[in-house]
């Protein structure tokens, strides 16, 4: 996307007509971003992305989703911190005669984190994810698109692993042959445990991918907002939760080729934890609690085995940097999945303790 294209898709927006510079940005594996500078001031003013509708096939949809979710925060008498779209005509988007989407938000100016680090950073994260998934309790499951069917569902995340070993080529299956291995060996129960959450948790609104990264941090990392809206769908807490524990927890990157290198840290998951629970308050069952300890090695081995799937298909869904990109990462993710359920047992302990406590 030349970015003479991307200042002029400004135009369609309701903003000021200055004189902006157009920058992009690394943020996340999927749309392009860019940062949108007042060129008189050097202040940055906007947050420009193109959604990738290739991956995100009902753009309409999942808009119409953040619509929902931020008039629904806007109506609470404490919203927690978040985004809201600057409106192109009528739309909080604008879709260019080539097909293209944009969405333009307001800048935050905050910092991001791969990596938690301390327990201080860990804590606020779970107050920031507990707050932001409390106040989508009150919205209610049929109020929005699902924009991408059983995203967060084993069974289909399986069935596409199957379909790719199909079509593979030979030298990326004997690569991935221990990978697939490890698949192959705990898929029955990382099964079960996707069962168990859908047979014991309300389906809810939840964020869908909670990773550290998807929240930004003042100086003093204090919580700014959660951001990255494209996966507000129904789901589960306990995936949200699992997930927010992959990236928080982890001591290394998801990309990190090392895998000696990947496993839970305790402190990070002790630290998370309760300020998480307590955030969201009476929002919470004790049903979904009691899944919590099971979305730890679920979402990573969930994520890995998408990844992996990916890397047989030839990188065809996540940006990918270099040839072994996409099985380095799923390398990682099911490393730290036997980590998670190593841990499982005192990452109960700490959910339950945490429980009874507020109890
Ligand atoms: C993708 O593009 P990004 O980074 O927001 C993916 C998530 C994964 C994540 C892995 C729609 O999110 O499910 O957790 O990569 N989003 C989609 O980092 O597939
Ligand atoms: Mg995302």
């Amino acid at each position: 996307m030349p970015l003479a294209e991307a200042a002029a898709i400004l135009n369609h927006f309701a903003i000021p007509r200055r004189d902006y510079a157009v920058l992009p940005v690394r943020h996340g594996l999927i749309n392009r971003s860019y940062k949108v500078t007042d060129k008189a001031t050097g202040k940055p003013r906007y947050f420009l992305q193109q959604i990738d509708h290739h991956i995100f096939k009902d753009v309409e949809g999942l808009m119409h989703n953040i619509k929902q979710v931020t008039a629904h925060f806007e109506l609470l008498p404490n919203p927690p911190g978040h985004l809201t779209t600057v409106n192109s005509g009528d739309k909080n988007y604008y879709r260019s005669p080539a097909g293209a989407y944009w969405r333009l938000y307001p800048y935050v100016d905050g910092n991001t984190y791969i990596r938690a680090g301390d327990r201080q950073l860990a804590t606020e994260a779970g107050r920031m994810f507990g707050q932001f998934l409390k106040a989508l309790s009150g919205l209610p499951p049929g109020a929005m698109v699902i924009t991408i069917p059983r995203f967060h569902d084993i069974d289909w995340r399986y069935q596409q692993f199957q379909a790719s070993l199909g079509t593979a080529g030979k030298q990326r299956l004997r690569k991935a042959a221990w990978l697939i291995r490890l698949v192959e060996e705990n898929i029955s129960a990382v099964q079960k445990i996707y069962h168990n959450i859908v047979h014991h948790c309300p389906l809810r609104v939840v964020h869908n991918d909670t990773k550290l990264s998807n929240l930004l941090f003042d100086g003093q990392q204090r919580g700014l907002c959660v951001v990255d809206y494209d996966t507000l769908m129904p789901g589960y807490i306990p995936l949200d939760f699992g997930d927010a524990i992959r990236s928080l927890a982890s001591t290394t990157v998801e990309d990190d080729p090392h895998t000696g290198r990947t496993f839970f840290n305790r402190q990070v998951f002790a630290a998370f934890t309760p300020a998480f629970i307590k955030a969201l308050g009476n929002a919470i069952t004790k049903a979904e609690t009691s899944q919590f300890a099971n979305s730890v090695p679920y979402m990573p081995f969930l994520m890995g085995l998408r990844m992996l799937t990916d890397y047989l298909n030839n990188d065809s869904y996540y940006t990918t940097r270099y040839a072994e990109h996409n099985y380095h990462r799923a390398a990682n993710q099911l490393t730290l999945y036997s980590s998670g359920m190593a841990l499982m047992p005192e990452m109960n302990k700490i959910v339950n303790k945490t429980v009874s406590a507020l109890n």
